[in-house]
């Protein structure tokens, strides 16, 4: 195909995107990304990486070790909502969490892959010739690398793809192909002298350039399945999935909203749940509540993991009795030990039959991680103030 045809090709699968629902999209070259190789191996011996990140780095840079013979790779952008329209208030005793942005409506990993798929039928009845792979998310290369380069937008100090239209609030899905595509121009980068993404992160996660020390973000910790470091359990307030504040401080992102894909669109009692309902659901009530949302990936686990700290976080009296119940009977040691550590976060006085009975847990634990835990969550108890009588107490 010469290329007044890929020209025209392009020039109709553009008008298809939009048509479809597609927000952006753009074309970039296959070659390979090796101008950021150094940074990907230095990222990953630094400790920087997750493991939620393809593992074969060389794949990563090279797309012809992924597909035969590529040559034009398409970027596409979707935008979702920054704000919910009928937010449900947290009230206290009915405490409420949060998914972040990311992680409302469907599962955008479907939506995307949707998306792609019926742009591609549409290609392949105009050029059979074509070969493709489509990826969103899990595929080897880096989302924000491929869109950058595709001219979708620049890649900001908060290591996101941030775009003119719709600030960094949209999720990246790709696509190459076996077609030499005219590539789109690039978006300078757009930062300036601004650092306020990096000043604002709770853990210091940002480098500065554009690179994340992983491990150290929120987003991440919010979705490990052990037990949370203590450094992190106040700073994820009562975000009980992913985090949004370099997001959220972003000038490009200030007065950005968009509510482009109804499949998008929050429904509050499932991103803003109330908390102390989450601590019994059942694997089916789960499922059928929240196993739709991106933030569900990891189970059920990490996000009771992350009610439980955020219930803490509120100093919610009312979640003690709840609490005292998950120590006793959850079959999970790590929930169990988190519950102790959230009730001696909430108790305000020294309770000594509360004491007894977290001891008493204690001596049925078998981890020794899980131990420490109950044993700090002890000590704190019985470091609490005691209780002064009220005057009408002293006149009985
Ligand atoms: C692993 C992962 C995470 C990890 C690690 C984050 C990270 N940025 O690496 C965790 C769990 C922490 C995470 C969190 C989030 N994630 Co995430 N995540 C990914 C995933 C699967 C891989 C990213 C990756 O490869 N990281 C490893 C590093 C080494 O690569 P990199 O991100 O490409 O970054 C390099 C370049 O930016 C490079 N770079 C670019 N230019 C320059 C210039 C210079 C000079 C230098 C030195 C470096 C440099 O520096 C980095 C390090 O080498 C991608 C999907 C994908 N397949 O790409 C989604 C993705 C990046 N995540 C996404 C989202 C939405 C989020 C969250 C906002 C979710 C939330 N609300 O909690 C947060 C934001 C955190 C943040 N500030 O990055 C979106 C981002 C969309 C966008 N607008 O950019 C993506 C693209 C998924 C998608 N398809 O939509 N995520
Ligand atoms: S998502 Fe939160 S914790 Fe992660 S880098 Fe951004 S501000 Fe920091
Ligand atoms: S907050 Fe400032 S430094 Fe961070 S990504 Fe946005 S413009 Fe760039």
């Amino acid at each position: 195909m010469n290329q007044q045809n890929l020209e025209h090709v392009k020039r109709l699968i553009k008008r298809k995107a939009t048509e479809i629902g597609i927000d952006k999209i753009g074309f970039a070259s296959a070659d390979p990304f090796d101008h950021i190789e150094e940074s990907f191996y230095q990222q990953k011996k630094a400790g920087h990486t997750t493991g939620f990140e393809h593992k074969v780095i060389e794949e990563r840079i090279y797309p012809e070790l992924i597909f035969d013979q590529p040559q034009s790779i398409i970027s596409i952008c979707l935008a979702y909502p920054s704000q919910i329209r009928n937010p449900l208030p947290s009230e206290r005793e009915q405490r409420r969490g949060q998914f972040a942005r990311a992680s409302w409506g469907i599962d955008y990993h479907d939506i995307l892959r949707d998306k792609m798929n019926q742009l591609m039928t549409y290609v392949e009845e105009i050029v059979p010739e074509i070969r493709f792979k489509t990826m969103v998310d899990t595929g080897e290369l880096s989302d924000v690398l491929v869109a950058e380069r595709a001219g979708i937008g620049f890649i900001g100090r908060n290591g996101l793809l941030i775009t003119k239209e719709y600030g960094s609030y949209v999720y990246l899905g790709e696509i190459i192909t076996n077609l030499p595509f005219p590539v789109d121009e690039r978006v300078p980068f757009g930062c300036g002298d601004c650092y306020r993404c990096v000043q604002a992160c709770p853990t210091q996660a940002l480098l500065g350039d554009g690179r994340i020390n992983g491990p150290r973000c929120l987003s991440y910790q919010t979705q490990t399945k052990q037990l949370m470091p203590h450094e992190f359990r106040r700073k994820i307030t009562h975000v009980i999935y992913g985090c949004d504040i370099c997001q959220l401080t972003c000038p490009f992102n200030q007065g950005v909203d968009f509510h482009l894909h109804p499949e998008m669109e929050p429904v509050p009692e499932q991103v803003q749940p109330e908390l102390k309902l989450m601590l019994n659901l059942s694997n089916k009530e789960f499922k059928e509540t929240y196993g739709h949302l991106s933030g569900a990936w990891r189970g059920k686990k990490p996000l009771q993991r992350n009610a439980i700290i955020a219930l803490a976080n509120y100093q919610d009296q009312s979640a003690i009795p709840h609490l005292l119940e998950v120590i006793e009977k959850d079959s999970r040691p790590v929930i169990r030990a988190t519950a102790a550590y959230a009730v001696s976060q909430i108790q305000k006085y020294q309770n000594l039959s509360l004491i007894t009975f977290i001891e008493e847990q204690m001596a049925k634990e078998t981890e020794q991680e899980i131990i420490d835990e109950m044993a700090e969550a002890i000590e704190k108890l019985k470091n609490k103030r005691l209780r002064r009588r009220t005057k009408r107490e002293e006149n009985i």
